[in-house]
């Protein structure tokens, strides 16, 4: 295969329906609500194909685009065709099955609902897609939220006039710790237009950096430790032109005819994979660096010279961590880079599946296609920096069509996935917690508390791992070790405190070289903090034996979804959980067979058995639950209704809806506690249940249940001698307990009411305290 991405640019003619948005310039045309003007896949077909060595370069070349992102031997190959596409297909004998109809349709139905989303009351920025103006201005807004830690730029600007906008992101200077002096990461997004997943992707990374730097200890180490450069928009005509006239065109606006910017990178510029054709979807160029984006984009990162030490190109779509290099056929990537790529790429693949469910295949470039003049090689090749490509979501059902409703999914795993990439790649080491810290520990004895130490450019001292706490606000810190427990965990024990108090901590490491590193960064100034109660378990479950919950509702069969008991075998492909929540195996599913075992047609309802909450007053309940319903014909109609009874199921009050939109509703295990008195009275018959329903037509619903457990916490009220023992000192009786029961008595408080009749205070209750006083404690 010579070339593996070849197809002709989307199209020329100009059919400008709207004359208005014709006849002015280009940066007015970037209207919020602009529609896209031409038609050009009118009568257009994808079609899926699947040719041998010998007709795959034919097959392509009768495409108007390729459609596909793993074209090769032995894979479907799909292609945007015209009617003498279509033909010539057939001429080869290669027997097209049709797709898509009409791509223009799907191109249509796409834009209404980008602009339906974009309308709607109360939209949030990332519940559509945002035209380059409103991302210049989002990301300037940003900046100037948080002077301290951001600040925008224009590092040059496109062919036809647009600034080329970057965002930086650091912590404020600290003594020996100067911003100017912190290594550089470099993140980039849309280097093709039609990728509209990519600009939104890369400024949510930059708002979330931003916003979390107060209060994620992981980002603020980060901050303090890098300078983030984030250009979200590096083709923004080529972005602009897909707003405004053709959706699916990939490169810049050179000529009319446009050069591929991920071609056009001077890093054995020129080779295979890229073509030496204007018409072609993968031109060049005229040289390496011919183009005003590419340039600036270039001297933006050699501006930075040796600090620039990592860079990610996202792109979409298909799923994919692209390691360098991917210039050629059988090309080497030395060692120990090469093993270093495979491990990190494998490792971020882990985090974001971690995520939603989705998985990104972790591989080198090549091993996609080749291609020549990409920006990943030469920020590699040339600039030494740990540089990938990312291929965001999907992996090929709407493509570049995403459904609004992926972008906040998309964004949240690869946050993760960023996080990682970034403390590998300009940390000396890095923490973070196994689970996330709960409010309480168990008072009267030690807890212990797992945390990870990640080698980022610095090697572990792996004696070094020690604990910091002390009990209460004040007094010094005494330290303790940590066991190493496998992998990069290290668990460390806090001390015993008494019920009510608080327990202050943090940890530090050291490299080999002898750095010493804190988490939280803070160190003792600003230490994490827990409280001591006193938790009891009332009910328990991991589903892995049967424990008495049911299943009822109107569908049959788990072959229809119904819940089920199970360890989840789908792969999460549709939806549905890869693996259970707590890591014990099983959780319940709607039907946990792979393929369609979604729920079909109706409600299926999970209640637990009765929990036992009489003697918990301040009892929580936790569950873990997955909700999915954005795969399908007609995704985000459907939803998951979790409930609660304290009357054993005679009625029912809702804790929460999941879905039918929003980020939960897309897949991905939340976890959520809730505090029963706040819902019903808590008592012997407490029940939970969730009822997951298909009702709209066509939509995949996938449901999980795991980890559901009811804690009482508390501290027990302190009690004295007898019942005139009211106030501390507890065991002596003195003046302090003959005001506590005066103030309860006239605040008509049941700790007053000694003596019947109870619920009223009178003079009885008044001898009854007397005698006590009078008897003394023993
Ligand atoms: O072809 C590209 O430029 C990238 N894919 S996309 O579909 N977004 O256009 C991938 C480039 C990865 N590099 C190599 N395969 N060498
Ligand atoms: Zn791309």
């Amino acid at each position: 295969m010579k070339s593996a991405i070849r197809g002709r640019a989307p199209l020329a003619a100009c059919v400008c329906l709207l004359t208005l948005a014709c006849g002015m310039p280009a940066s007015a045309q970037d209207l919020a609500s602009a529609p896209v003007v031409e038609r050009p896949y009118e009568g257009m077909r994808l079609v899926q194909v699947m040719p041998d060595e010998a007709r795959i370069e034919a097959a392509m070349d009768a495409a108007q685009t390729v459609w596909t992102h793993r074209p090769g031997v032995g894979r479907e190959l799909q292609l945007v065709v015209d009617e003498a596409g279509l033909a010539r297909l057939s001429e080869l004998g290669l027997s097209p099955v049709t797709l898509i109809e009409n791509v223009q349709d799907v191109v249509d139905a796409h834009l209404a609902e980008v602009h339906e989303r974009r309308a709607q009351r109360g939209a949030g920025w990332y519940d559509s897609f945002r035209t380059y103006s409103e991302i210049v201005s989002h990301v300037e807004a940003l900046a100037s939220s948080r002077p301290d830690l951001a600040s925008t730029g224009v590092f040059g600007s496109s062919i036809e006039g647009r600034d080329l906008v970057r965002i930086t992101i650091t912590g404020p200077d600290q003594p020996g710790n100067m911003a100017e002096a912190r290594p550089v990461v470099l993140f980039n997004g849309c280097q093709h237009a039609r990728e509209w997943i990519s600009p939104m992707t890369v400024t949510y990374l930059a708002e979330e950096l931003i916003g979390q730097y107060d209060t994620n200890p992981r980002v603020r180490a980060l901050l303090d430790g890098a300078r983030v450069v984030i250009a979200p928009v590096v083709n923004p005509d080529g972005y602009v032109y897909t707003w405004n006239s053709q959706r699916l065109w990939r490169k810049n606006r050179r000529g009319g005819y446009g050069v591929d910017l991920n071609r056009n990178w001077g890093y054995e510029w020129g080779g295979q994979g890229s073509s030496g054709f204007t018409g072609d979807d993968i031109y060049r160029g005229s040289a390496p660096f011919s183009e005003p984006e590419t340039t600036a984009l270039r001297d933006l990162a050699l501006s930075f010279g040796s600090d620039l030490v990592a860079h990610i190109d996202y792109h979409s779509f298909s799923q994919l961590i692209l390691w360098p290099f991917g210039y050629a056929e059988g090309v080497q990537t030395p060692e120990p880079d090469r093993t270093a790529f495979d491990t990190l790429s494998t490792e971020m693949s882990g985090v974001m599946q971690d995520v939603h469910g989705a998985f990104y295949d972790p591989i080198q470039s090549v091993d996609l296609y080749p291609a020549s003049g990409a920006s990943t090689d030469w920020f590699y090749g040339e600039m030494g920096a740990t540089s990938f490509t990312i291929e965001l979501r999907d992996t090929g059902f709407f493509g570049f069509e995403l459904p609004p409703e992926q972008i906040i999914p998309t964004a949240e795993e690869n946050f993760e996935g960023m996080l990682h990439f970034a403390e590998r790649t300009t940390q000396l080491l890095a923490f973070s917690l196994a689970a996330p810290l709960g409010e309480y520990v168990q008072a009267e004895q030690a807890n212990e508390l797992d945390v990870y130490v990640v080698e980022g450019v610095g090697t572990l001292d792996d004696s070094s791992v020690t604990l910091h706490a002390r009990v209460g606000a004040s007094g010094a810190f005494a330290t303790s070790g940590a066991t190493p427990v496998g992998g990069d965990a290290f668990r460390v024990s806090l001390p015993a405190a008494a019920c009510g108090e608080t327990i202050e901590f943090f940890l530090t490491a050291q490299t080999l070289a002898g750095q010493t590193l804190a988490f939280p960064s803070t160190g003792e100034a600003a230490p994490f903090s827990v409280e001591a109660a006193q938790i009891s378990v009332v009910f328990e479950d991991d589903f892995e034996t049967d424990q008495g919950w049911s299943v009822s509702g109107n569908i049959s069969g788990t072959s229809s979804g119904a819940w089920e008991r199970a360890v989840p075998t789908g792969g999460g492909d549709r939806g549905d959980p890869a693996s259970d929540f707590d890591g014990s195996g099983q959780c319940f599913l709607t039907g946990a067979a792979d393929g369609n075992t979604d729920v079909d047609d109706g409600t299926t309802i999970l209640t637990s058995p009765p929990m036992d909450a009489s003697g918990a007053p301040e009892a929580r309940i936790h569950y873990a639950r997955w909700f999915s319903n954005t795969a399908g014909g007609s995704p985000n109609e459907d939803v998951m209704v979790v409930e609660i009874s304290g009357n054993n199921g005679g009625s029912w009050v809702e804790i929460e809806t999941v879905g039918p939109t929003g980020p939960e509703a897309g897949g991905g295990w939340i976890e959520r506690t809730v505090r029963v008195a706040d819902y019903v009275t808590p008592g012997a018959q407490v029940r939970v249940r969730f009822s997951a329903s298909d009702l709209g037509s066509g939509s995949v619903v996938e449901a999980g249940v795991d980890a559901v457990h009811m804690q009482e916490v508390g501290c027990p009220e302190p009690s004295g001698c007898n019942i005139a023992d009211m106030s501390e000192p507890y065991d002596v009786l003195d003046f302090s307990d003959v005001v506590a029961f005066l103030g309860a008595f006239a605040a008509m408080d049941s700790s007053a009411d000694l003596s019947s009749p109870l619920g009223v205070f009178d003079f009885s209750d008044v001898v009854a305290f007397l005698g006590a006083f009078g008897s003394g404690c023993p």
